[in-house]
């Protein structure tokens, strides 16, 4: 079956957005509400196992800061600590301090010459994946995507496959004719939840994840100048993806 359409995470896999984005954000809104709550790097890093703002903090809570008093309003607490966190990413966002992966921005513009189909799908608030791509990829680039699907639009976030096939059917597009971009073990677990072939570029975080499965496991997208690493599969001999190269993982 022929490629018609690329789906994005946006975490990670777009932007190393979660060490100096959304952590960052966290404790800001945290100091916003009296909180001495702190998320460093390590910590985030445990925490990543869980997906979706509201349920990592709910998570930090259980597991790892056990002593906070909790009643029938932390439901409550954790909604409007997520709402200020939001805030302060979206302002983060547009101060521009946080640019796009290698490749990222050339390939979809070839995608989008080439008139491949695209769509997000991800675990994060919608406001965030529109303030990531107004910023680091262009203003009015959210129109570029037909479905952005995001946050709590399904109940189960990642790694339950729910995200992943809320797109496909909103695109009206079977798995076969799609590839997905991740970058997380809970990513690939979703999007292969959901049939898709999968190209996965990991981060500082993510590099020792087990990505079993996926087409090819790279460093980044690459750029000509500039090469990608195949850690594990195969790039079809590319040095950096562009179209033809995912026409070829494609139809491996
Ligand atoms: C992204 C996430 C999100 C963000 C925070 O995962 O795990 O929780 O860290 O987003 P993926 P919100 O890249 O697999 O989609 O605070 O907006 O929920
Ligand atoms: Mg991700």
């Amino acid at each position: 079956m022929k490629l018609e359409a690329l789906i994005f995470d946006v975490d990670g896999t777009l932007a190393d957005t979660e060490r100096d984005g959304h952590r960052v954000a966290f404790n800001l809104a945290f100091e916003e509400f009296g909180l001495d709550w702190n998320w460093d790097e390590a910590l985030y890093g445990e925490l990543l196992a869980v997906t979706g703002g509201k349920e990592r903090m709910a998570y930090y809570l259980q597991k790892f800061n056990t002593d906070f008093p909790q009643d029938d309003k932390t439901a409550d607490l954790i909604v409007d600590l997520h709402k200020a966190k939001t805030r302060h990413y979206t302002e983060l966002l547009a101060g521009g301090s946080i640019p796009l992966r290698p490749g990222v921005e050339r390939l979809i513009q070839e995608a989008r010459d080439a008139g491949l189909r695209l769509a997000i799908a991800t675990t994060t608030t919608p406001e965030n994946v529109t303030a990531l791509l107004e910023h680091a990829l262009a203003p009015g680039s959210c129109d570029w995507f037909e479905v952005i699907a995001a946050g709590d639009i399904v109940p189960a976030k990642k790694p339950a496959a729910d995200i992943y096939v809320w797109a496909l059917e909103k695109m009206n597009l079977p798995a076969e004719a799609c590839l997905a971009f991740e970058d997380s073990e809970n990513g690939i677990k979703s999007s292969q939840g959901a049939d898709l072939k999968t190209i996965v570029t990991i981060n500082e975080y993510t590099r020792d994840h087990d990505f079993t499965g996926a087409e090819v496991v790279l460093d980044n997208m690459g750029e000509p100048d500039a090469p990608f690493k195949v850690l594990a599969g195969d790039a079809a001999g590319f040095p950096y993806l562009n179209v033809e190269c995912l026409q070829k993982i494609h139809g491996a």
